[in-house]
């Protein structure tokens, strides 16, 4: 069985009767899918009689079977159902397959917090190579602009606008975002010195967890400010830094060999983020050719590349206690800015017109993390749909049509599609599909009502 490695577990104080000690094999409850659940956190067990209940655990403490310890049961054999909700019943049967007494009742809540025993997999769900004819406008099926002159919170000197002048494909697979010093009003009736582009996926494309990438040359300059990042796709219900924002490259013309990544959230916005840098060798310029910018992003861990050097990793454990918010979807927003509190105003040395050169944007899921379905089941009139990976805004799809989806906040991985059942015949096939908030689908689940 791959990846299942036993080991005793030093801190079980979780609730019940547990015991440390090492499970009998045949006493071994398996999860329909092992591989697949990754979770420990809240585990409550209620037992009623004096049978002992045992967590599996594999190496990184997360629990991947339930057992008993038939050994206080001498002659005895456990039988374990898994039941709606992931309740498990455990029976004792001793002889020919006598059931003599339901034992315990075991309510096991599973809250995915790391994947444990699949391999990590990357497949390409989204990308812009900026492929297309000289001149034209980026693909308006991928990116929204942002337009304005308002300082966007940072005293940027700057209005975006969505002129092909501030932002096109060069003919030779490439975005080019231009800054132009030049007298500008845009339609907020704003009047500034530059003008340049800032382009975002939101309500295009969003994603939660994977690889996220772009391949790009930076302009350069005192008070040049460009960067590649994501914010928080529930930006307008939960407020700036709570939505979270990823700056995956941020560079400050006044240091041309260094590379900002930095994470804001609450109680760790603006100067106080969660950062680091990434320094070039020898004195070489990021602007001075193409680089590659990444991170690799998964529950409880994000990790920052460059040229596919890892040079920092951050954790829940460096917001020290605040809240962590990477595990929603996310947009991906390209942009030069000029000015401002970060990078300071341009002044006699700075050049214009500036450009940042974008070869690519991939975006790759983690196959570890995207939704997958375990199994469904008709619960009177609502069908009990069960897996993983679900999100916060994650939707039951019956043969493709969304479904009004209720959330279990205790079981994340419990998913209940109010009154669907109702809607199927006895013996009737469909498709049940589970959508994440980012537009991710599962793969189909054939279910034919009982
Ligand atoms: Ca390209």
């Amino acid at each position: 069985m791959p990846g299942i490695d036993v080991i005793n577990p030093t801190n079980t104080s979780v609730g019940g009767s547990f015991t440390t000690r090492r499970p009998s094999r045949s006493g071994r409850f398996l999860p329909s899918d092992p591989q697949d659940l990754r979770a420990r956190a809240r585990l409550n067990v209620h037992v009623r009689a004096g049978i002992s209940v045992l967590p599996v655990y594999n190496k990184r403490a997360n629990i991947i079977a339930i057992a008993t310890d038939s050994q206080s049961h001498p002659g005895w054999k456990e039988r374990f159902y898994e039941r709606k909700h992931s309740v498990i019943d455990v029976e004792l049967i001793k002889g020919r397959l006598m059931v003599l007494t339901r034992i315990c009742l075991i309510t096991v809540v599973f809250i995915v917090l790391v994947a444990t025993t699949s391999a990590q997999t990357y497949t390409l769900r989204w990308a812009d190579e900026f492929d297309g004819a000289a001149g034209s406008s980026p693909n308006s099926a991928k990116w929204n602009f942002d337009i304005g002159g308002n300082g966007w919170g940072n005293s940027e000197l700057e209005t975006y606008t969505s002129r092909t002048d501030n932002a096109f494909l060069d003919g030779n697979g490439n975005l080019i975002i231009k800054v132009i010093q030049e007298r500008f009003r845009g339609p907020d009736g704003i009047r500034r010195d530059y003008t340049s582009a800032r382009l975002l996926t939101r309500g295009k494309f969003t994603q939660r967890y994977g690889r996220l990438e772009a391949r790009l040359k930076v302009p350069f300059g005192q008070g040049i400010w460009p960067a590649f990042w994501m914010l928080g796709a529930n930006i307008d219900s939960a407020g700036w830094p709570t939505c979270g924002e990823v700056d995956i490259m941020e560079q400050v013309g006044r240091e041309p060999s260094t590379n900002h990544g930095t994470l804001h959230g609450p109680g760790y916005s603006g100067g106080a983020g969660l950062t680091g840098i990434y320094t070039l060798p020898n004195g070489q310029k990021f602007a001075d050719d193409f680089h590659t910018f990444a991170i690799e992003w998964e529950p409880a861990a994000i990790k920052f590349y460059v040229d596919g050097n890892l040079y920092q990793t951050k954790t829940p454990a460096d917001a020290a206690g605040k809240q962590w918010v990477y595990d929603h979807a996310f947009f991906i927003i390209l942009n030069v800015a000029v000015g401002g509190s970060f990078p300071g105003n341009p002044d006699a040395t700075t050049t214009f017109p500036q450009t940042m050169t974008v070869d690519y944007v991939r975006v790759y899921s983690d196959d570890r993390f995207v939704p997958k379905i375990t199994g469904v089941e008709a619960v009177k009139k609502n069908l009990a749909v069960s897996g993983d990976n679900f999100d916060g805004d994650s939707v039951i799809l019956l043969d493709g049509a969304p479904q009004k989806t209720l959330r279990d906040e205790m079981a994340s991985g419990m998913l209940t599609g109010k009154k669907v059942a109702k809607k199927i015949e006895s013996g009737q096939t469909v498709n049940i599909q589970v959508q994440n908030g980012d537009g991710q689908i599962t793969s189909e689940f054939s279910y034919t009502k009982p």
